[in-house]
């Protein structure tokens, strides 16, 4: 196996995918959406480094009903990645701006790997960068989850980006078909355990 580890890539809107989550409270999105505008905005940061300034057509604007209300985004990578920095660009002003993310990570199998609570800083202003938060290696990670709060009820941000190396395959190549099987299994086990879960805490 050759063990050359690949560049990091910065994941936007070419290589995974984002949406609203059905964990999403109650609230209202504003003019997030407005004039055919998609959640994509998320996402659609060319470089880890990009500046954006804020408007209505960059921005993404929930205000939730009820306090500890928030946004629910789901991430799909399409395949693993090893996460190394998550960047947030966050508003520049403590009245709208997001206070704190709940980051879950998923493998390729719906198995989580890794949680982290994030208290982003404020975004700059008027161009605002991403603020570079370095991870303790999530590894093999497909799909994230990511909860949104604001103290206020407020959410108001730019982008969230990662950068990853694709994660290298498993040590011995092609599984069995008696683990194939398995895993088959497994993953529907752990999906009804997650919406279960899911259920309970709502
Ligand atoms: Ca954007
Ligand atoms: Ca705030």
């Amino acid at each position: 196996m050759g063990s050359a580890a690949q560049a990091a890539v910065y994941l936007n809107k070419d290589l995974i995918s984002v949406s609203v989550g059905a964990g999403t409270s109650p609230g209202s999105f504003n003019n997030t959406f407005s004039g055919g505008q998609t959640i994509d905005k998320v996402i659609d940061a060319p470089s880890a480094t990009a500046e954006e300034i804020h408007s209505q057509t960059t921005h993404i604007y929930f205000t939730a009903d009820q306090a500890g209300g928030g946004l629910e985004l789901k991430f799909d990578f399409n395949q693993e990645y090893d996460i190394s920095t998550l960047h947030f660009w966050n508003y520049d002003s403590e009245g709208f701006d997001v206070d704190n993310v709940d980051f879950t990570f998923f493998n390729g199998a719906n198995t989580q790997v890794g949680m982290l609570s994030v208290m982003p800083a404020l975004g700059a202003s008027p161009a605002i960068v991403a603020q570079d938060i370095v991870l303790a290696a999530p590894l093999n990670v497909r799909y994230v989850t990511a909860f949104l709060t604001g103290s206020n009820r407020q959410v108001d941000f730019q982008n969230i980006g990662f950068t990853a190396n694709v994660s290298a395959p498993p040590s011995g190549a092609i599984p069995e078909p008696a683990t194939w099987a398995m895993m088959i299994l497994g993953f529907g086990a752990v999906g009804s355990t997650i919406r279960r879960r899911r259920l309970a805490g709502a």
